[in-house]
């Protein structure tokens, strides 16, 4: 397994729209195994290949808290069903690091996909998995957190990070 550099704001590989794959074969699961290394070495939740910058429409997470980890693995998901009653999160980033705000999305969610397997699966999923589910697959259409943001904060946010100096541990807008 590899450790991949996670792609960072501003960089227009992580507004590309990521492709369906067509099966779930040892290449998938290679790129799923790096991913989720990536992922845990920057203590992250959850990855998308975009990301790492590769365009397909795969994702890892795990929202596991211990030490026991529970890995998942999402190829070519579907929002099947989504809550009109939104929650908010405050939400990060990998590739917006050390900024965080207040997202509303979905309270919850099903999602059907592909799992490591290849097998059809179907999540139902409440709570920080859903929130989690919902930022990685606006990763595979190009879309960031902070694109809900007021554009005062997005443009900000956007700027500081082009400069990337002297950046503070956690900035909360
Ligand atoms: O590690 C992450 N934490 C997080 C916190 C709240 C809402 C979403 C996330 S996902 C993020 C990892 C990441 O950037 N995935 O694309
Ligand atoms: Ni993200």
């Amino acid at each position: 397994m590899t450790i991949k550099t996670i792609i960072t704001e501003p960089n227009k590989i992580l507004r590309q729209v990521s492709q369906p794959v067509s099966s779930v074969g040892d290449d998938e699961r290679k790129l799923m195994d790096d991913m989720l290394e990536t992922m845990y070495a920057a203590n992250g939740i959850g990855l998308a290949a975009i990301q790492i910058g590769i365009p397909k429409r795969i994702i890892v997470m795990d929202i596991s808290k211990d030490r026991n980890k529970n890995p998942l693995f999402f190829v070519n998901p579907i929002i099947k069903n989504k809550d009109k009653e939104k929650t908010t999160y405050e939400e990060g980033c990998l590739s917006v690091p050390n900024y965080f705000a207040e997202v509303d999305r979905p309270k919850y969610c099903e999602v059907e996909y592909l799992d490591y397997n290849g097998e059809n699966k179907i999540l139902k999923a409440d709570g920080l998995l859903a929130t989690c589910i919902q930022h990685e697959m606006d990763h595979l259409e190009g879309i960031l957190f902070i694109d809900y943001l007021s554009k005062l904060k997005k443009t900000m946010i956007v700027k500081k990070l082009s400069k990337k100096k002297n950046n503070p541990d956690r900035i909360i807008v």
